[in-house]
């Protein structure tokens, strides 16, 4: 996937309600799935910095349904952060710029969509945790994200993604992708199909706990990686949670899972040097008590259960996931090398290995909270 020249992204960005003109604009190349720009605009003067990104459409069929709830949601946090003490609002939540014509996005000659962010000055990501003060915050960032949309009014978000994160229908693909093995790749995965296979017994535990009401539908993030919380520059704390498009129903079981894939290994997520990769408690448990600080005045006894469980889970579904494209031909995430899925999914096993191992223990940690 190319990405586009400076000249296009002018272009966009004439379709939006920005007050100055555009200087330059260069590609971010974050993510695997939606494509992303910083342009840098002279405005009164002053130069101030926006997001421009193109929706991938073939993940998100319907990107006015995946702006609609990111208009709701981000609205419904400014609100409450205005209400608070708070200053720096614009930091602490994203904030769409409509396109001229008042929509949410712009939709360009070959019907691509388009939207616009506050670019977040004084703020970084980070690829993999480097300390438990960190996890703490990226626990903290997400606790306070569900907790403040636990109230959001109006009727239920659309499910951008259907069945985004249910494993069994993920378990079902990979299977189908192993069967079909269209490109040939089976053989080169043979060990990571097998522990696949042995594993599948964990895929319906979430599912069955919530059909039999025992774990509820809550408003959740649902792509909770480490690198899509933004930490102050200065302070190290948490500024805000990025990514929107996957917000809608959800399980906290998602989110938290996938805290534990991304925040507590302090490995990038496609490690070579599986050796490296493990599930370190010193991060876990901060990242768990920056969660529960912030969750503990809504989730349930039954969910907090079932917290640990869901790191193993997560962090099994994402490498399940990253298998079957691997299987498949790399058709859904970017890759940057041959075999690049397949490295993915071999760091997910491993990690999920190192999480069952201290499973008890986390689960221990957990209910002390
Ligand atoms: C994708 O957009 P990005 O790169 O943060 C994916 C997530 C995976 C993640 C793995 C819409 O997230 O579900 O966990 O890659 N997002 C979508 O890194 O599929
Ligand atoms: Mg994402």
């Amino acid at each position: 996937m190319a990405y586009y020249e400076e000249s296009k992204i002018r272009d966009i960005s004439r379709h939006f309600d920005i007050y100055g003109e555009i200087l330059h604009a260069e590609p971010c190349k974050i993510g695997h799935i939606n494509e992303t720009y910083s342009a840098t605009y002279s405005q009164g003067g002053a130069v101030i910095r926006y997001v421009h990104q193109k929706i991938n459409q073939s993940v998100f069929k319907d990107p006015p349904a995946v702006m609609d709830n990111i208009l709701r949601v981000t609205r419904h946090l400014r609100a409450k952060l205005t209400n608070s003490t708070f200053n720096d609002i614009t930091r602490r939540t994203l904030t769409v710029i409509p396109a001229i014509d008042g929509n949410p996005y712009f939709q360009d000659d070959e019907n691509d969509y388009w939207r616009t962010y506050i670019f977040l000055e004084g703020v970084q990501t980070f690829e993999a945790v480097q300390s438990p003060k960190q996890a703490f915050q990226a626990g903290k960032a997400f606790g306070e994200f569900q907790q403040m949309l636990s109230d959001l009014p109006g009727k239920r978000l659309n499910e951008t993604i259907p069945d985004f994160h249910n494993s069994r229908k993920r378990f079902n693909t990979f299977a189908k992708a192993v069967q079909n093995d269209k490109c040939n790749r089976a053989r080169y995965a043979k060990k990571e199909i097998d522990f696949a296979l042995a594993n599948e017994p964990l895929v319906d535990v979430l599912l069955d706990a919530h059909k039999k009401g025992k774990i509820p539908e809550r408003i959740t993030h649902n792509d909770t990686k480490f690198n899509n919380v933004m930490l102050d520059m200065e302070s190290g704390r948490q500024m805000c949670v990025i990514d929107l498009d996957t917000v809608m129903p959800g399980l906290i079981h998602y989110d938290f899972g996938d805290m534990v894939r991304t925040t507590t290994s302090p490995t990038v997520e496609d490690e070579i040097d599986l050796s490296k990769v493990h599930m370190d408690m010193k991060m876990f448990e901060a990242l768990a008590r920056g969660y529960t600080e912030a969750a503990n005045g809504f989730i349930t006894k039954q969910e907090k259960a079932l917290l640990a469980f869901a790191g193993k889970l997560i962090t099994f579904t994402i490498g399940l996931r990253f298998l079957a494209d691997y299987l498949n031909g790399d058709i859904y995430f970017r890759v940057h090398r041959p075999g690049h899925n397949l490295d993915r999914c071999r760091t997910q096993f491993k990690l999920v290995e190192s999480i069952a191992r201290q499973e008890d223990k986390m689960r221990k940690f957990i209910d002390s909270l």
